[in-house]
């Protein structure tokens, strides 16, 4: 069978089964998943960060104003069909522009566009960097996986995905990988984002972190998740054949057992591999 039949079947039985059996496998979680879709779910995924809790708040502050808006033009077309048709109006009148009525539909739409971009801006510095970072987390999009460092500890590792049949139960299939990310709750963590090839998106919805991976440089943001779990991403710029099976699997633990883990790892690695690459911490790697 060809392989974009077989994916196209894996997606059907994929949909079928998430609508129909999935809801017992999340009990098989051994983490709280506080993000997790779920069917019927409607808005946004639950915020697990402050800045996604204002990306939302200001989501809905649009929304608003949407429907307003269409609400408006609706009630003007309505009021032309019927008290402007032919029969209800057969005589037309004469007259072409009104300059006080060109004047507020000129400026009550600048007015609207003003009320959005203020908060709009305000959001857009709150999520791009912050001063107080109490640790960095490096992000390196690879054709087709993620690399993790965490400069401040020397540990660095690759997630790549779970295939299809090595998925166990309770797993979510495209969305499990090999090696999590662990960070500690209620902490400022600085995000550096670059890649080795393309441009990749390292995204998870929940925290409201979505930036490009670009091949040559450094792009930074900041999280700072309140709620412990496991979330889940995905890589949201189009990278190539495999773009799809780049997803990501972040575990928030709380201080205590982010610090064991990080010494864990760190004996790991040291045990591993005595002589430690030596990679420059800032500088993107070259290809
Ligand atoms: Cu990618």
């Amino acid at each position: 069978m060809s392989r974009p039949i077989q994916a196209f079947i894996a997606t059907l039985v994929s949909f079928f089964s998430a609508t129909f059996v999935s809801m017992g496998a999340f009990a098989a979680q051994d983490m709280p998943t506080p993000a997790f879709p779920h069917e019927w779910q409607l808005g946004l995924q639950p915020a697990a960060t402050p800045t996604m809790e204002l990306i939302s708040a200001f989501h809905t502050e649009l929304l608003w104003i949407c429907i307003a808006i269409s609400v408006f033009v609706l009630v003007l077309l309505l009021i032309c069909i019927f008290k402007f048709n032919e029969k209800a109006n057969p005589v037309p009148a004469k007259w072409s522009h009104n300059t006080l009525i060109e004047v507020i539909w000129t400026a009550v739409p600048v007015l609207v566009l003003v009320a959005i971009a203020i908060p709009s801006y305000k959001l857009l510095y709150f999520q791009d960097r912050t001063t107080e970072a109490e640790m960095t987390l490096k992000i390196i999009g690879n054709q087709w996986f993620w690399s993790y460092e965490y400069p401040d500890s020397e540990i660095s590792f690759d997630a790549l995905a779970i295939p299809d049949d090595q998925i166990k139960p309770g797993q979510h299939r495209m969305l499990e990988t090999d090696n999590h990310v662990i960070v500690p709750q209620d902490t400022n963590i600085r995000l550096l984002f670059t890649a080795n090839d393309v441009i990749h998106a390292w995204t998870v919805p929940a925290f409201g972190v979505k930036l490009d991976n670009v091949p040559g440089r450094t792009n930074e943001t900041w999280m700072r998740v309140t709620k412990p779990g496991r979330y889940y991403g995905q890589c949201s710029e189009l990278c190539g054949v495999d773009h799809s099976f780049m997803p990501i699997v972040v575990d928030v633990v709380s201080k205590a057992e982010f610090a064991a883990w990080q010494e864990s790892k760190k004996t790991k690695t040291a045990a591993a591999a005595p002589a430690p690459a030596e990679a420059p911490a800032e500088a993107p790697k070259a290809n």
